[in-house]
């Protein structure tokens, strides 16, 4: 049962669809109210909150607040209120399982149990609010509830589900040829390499640096023979520049965010100053979304979509804003604590920051958390009128709906095991919002990767849809040829292609019945405490769990099985497998071998033959694991629309 309070008039931020109209709807207030306490809930001690998308914290969620507020903050900690997206959806898992979807696109706080008050509170900067809660079978129904009603998830093409390399700092064709040689030199297979900032004439959209790629049709070609897709960059903010197409029609058109005055609103981003389109305008959908074919034109079926919460370097406003600001923030430090985001989300310049949403004039900060997901949805629809097959598009900031046109990574995380616990956490709670296709920098993006982090990292990105390897320009290099013993990294990526029939299988079947792919393991055994504790196994599709090593320096993990199981060890070559009963057991992971285990009364299917890329896989060569059940395996061509 889905119901919807409407408070005051709140703007279509088109998150949720209802296309099968399971949605009661009720006009609450006709006014918008002032800053409001929109919900307030009392927990039972064994309640579990899940949900929130992509916050930091563990599956559960109780214990911090959260705001809603975008933010490009790299410098990830558990403290943080607020990261890339807004996902404003959870679920109190106790004796009432409810769910509650907070549709407002301006800045949301979530107090969740803060201090064991025993309290979860919603408090709304702006009360023009579409409220939704859910009652339901379990926090898993009442997440496919919420799943069918705002639509199904983005579906990329199968190489998509390959592993890709990034990094920022391949400049030109000759450190991209590098890559893949040395990919091909010690035999790792590799679908995509994704280019970063470098490629463009001086970080202009939708432009290419000619010195650097003199022919670049001829390479993306080339280079797709090869079994290699190139995935570009594209940043939210336009170069103002004559000369630049791009901004010549967006300025004759109108098609930019505007200042106070009516004129476009400047800011600094890697272009320089630039313009940002304002998505809040289907017209400059329209037109961004179209200005991909200088793209696509050269062969490119795969993008990403960066700085687009937006985030800002400087503008004239914090430009002179800052100096004063610094000189508080010094005198009075807690000041600077409070403030939230970073040095590139100023509060000073989306005060001068506007946008036309509805035939109305509006303020940034109002619909501030709308702003990245409506990039994701100029970009996603311009691409498929574009191509004539699925294409692959991943964006840092976001908003709930934008998971129909793409998916999302998590961001400048660095690379440490704090981290790489967080993307399991995350991959639960992104999965519960539609965001099937998602991921986070594997190895970390910022700070030196160790060869022992690298592959415990690899070995748990082997489940994750997004597999990307990236990192910072500065940091220690991190593709794994550069590590000791590369033929160890080799084992623990053949895993993720071996295993692709069933992860693509599982990941199609999700997608296409609005399931999630990815699981808390509460979600499935919901009368198990254990299992509802438990912070550091998820579920990948109807038929695996997984239990990766997460800390540092260890080879052994406890593992809880909710019910007996198979477990799998994988060394490279050979499957092994063996029979557990239900209960804690102990395993042993040396760093060169992934375990996993299958469910009860389950089977998965596996690839006969190692690929070198998906180019070369045959989804129909498979063998089986597990149970002796029946598996009915998703197939297609991995490219054509559906
Ligand atoms: O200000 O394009 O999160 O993945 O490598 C940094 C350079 C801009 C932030 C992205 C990161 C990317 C980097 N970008």
């Amino acid at each position: 049962m889905i119901s919807c309070q409407i408070f005051g008039n709140p703007i279509e931020t088109g998150a949720v669809v209802d296309e099968e109209h399971l949605v009661s709807y009720e006009k609450v207030s006709e006014e918008s109210l002032p800053e409001t306490r929109l919900f307030s809930y009392e927990l039972d001690q064994k309640d579990i909150v899940y949900g929130l998308g992509e916050t930091m914290g563990g599956i559960n969620k109780r214990g911090k607040s959260y705001v809603s507020y975008n933010t490009d903050d790299p410098h990830h900690r558990q403290s943080m209120p607020s990261m890339y997206g807004a996902h404003n959806f959870f679920i109190i898992d106790g004796k009432e399982p409810k769910g509650v979807f907070v549709d407002s696109p301006a800045r949301v706080t979530f107090h969740v149990d803060v201090n064991h008050s025993g309290v979860v509170e919603v408090i709304v900067e702006s009360a023009d609010v579409k409220l939704y809660t859910i009652s339901g079978d379990g926090a898993y129904d009442i997440t496919r509830q919420f799943l069918n009603i705002i639509g199904r998830s983005f579906i990329p093409p199968l190489w998509a589900f390959g592993y890709g390399q990034s990094r920022w700092g391949y400049k030109n064709h000759k450190d991209i040829d590098k890559v893949v040689a040395e990919y091909k030199k010690v035999d790792i297979p590799l679908d995509y390499i994704c280019l970063d900032i470098d490629y463009m004439d001086r970080y202009i959209d939708f432009t290419i640096n000619e010195k650097r790629f003199p022919n670049m049709k001829e390479y993306v070609e080339e280079k797709k023979k090869e079994g290699i897709h190139l995935v570009p960059i594209i940043d939210a903010g336009v170069k103002v520049e004559p000369g630049n197409e791009t901004y010549e029609v967006g300025i004759s058109n109108g098609y930019f965010a505007t200042n106070e005055e009516g004129g476009p609103f400047h800011a600094a981003v890697w272009p320089g100053m630039t313009h940002f389109p304002d998505f809040f305008q289907s017209a400059t959908r329209e037109w961004f979304g179209s200005e991909y074919h200088k793209l696509t034109d050269l062969g490119f079926e795969g993008f990403w979509n960066d700085m687009n919460e937006p985030s800002i370097f400087y503008s004239e406003y914090s430009h002179k804003q800052n100096k004063i600001d610094q000189i508080l923030d010094f005198l009075m430090p807690s000041r600077a604590e409070k403030k939230e985001g970073s040095k590139n989300n100023s509060y000073h310049d989306y005060k001068h920051f506007y946008h036309m949403v509805e035939g109305k004039r509006r303020n940034h900060h109002d619909v501030h958390n709308l702003f990245g997901g409506l990039m994701i949805r100029a970009s996603g629809e311009g691409l498929s009128k574009l191509l004539n097959k699925r294409y692959l598009l991943f964006a840092r900031s976001s908003y709930i709906g934008a998971h129909r046109y793409g998916g999302i990574w998590t961001g400048d995380n660095h690379s440490s095991f704090e981290m790489l616990q967080q993307n399991l956490s995350h991959m639960a709670s992104l999965n519960m919002c539609g965001f099937l296709y998602s991921g986070a920098d594997t190895g970390g993006f910022g700070g030196n990767c160790s060869r022992e982090l690298l592959l415990r990292w690899l070995a748990f990105s082997d489940f994750t849809p997004l597999m990307r390897n990236h990192s910072a320009l500065g940091t220690k290099k991190q593709e794994c040829y550069r590590y000791d013993q590369p033929e160890d990294f080799k084992r623990i990526i053949a895993l993720r292609y071996r295993l692709l029939p069933y992860l693509y299988s599982e990941f199609m079947k999700a997608a296409l019945n609005k399931d999630m792919y990815m699981k808390p393991l509460g979600f499935i055994y919901p009368n198990d405490e254990k299992a509802r504790a438990c912070e550091d196994q998820l579920l990948v599709g109807e038929g695996i769990m997984i239990a990766p090593i997460l800390e540092e320096g260890r080879t052994k993990r406890k593992v809880y099985l909710p019910e007996e199981m198979i477990g799998v060890r994988f060394d490279g070559d050979h499957f092994a497998e063996k029979k557990f009963a239900a209960g804690e057991i102990e395993i042993d992971v040396p760093l060169n071998e992934v375990v996993f285990f299958i469910r009860k009364d389950h089977k998965v299917c596996i690839a006969n033959k190692l690929v070198k890329s998906t180019k070369d896989l045959n989804l129909r060569d498979v063998k089986y694991l597990g149970y002796d059940v029946e598996y009915e395996q998703y197939k297609d061509d991995g490219e054509s629309k559906l």
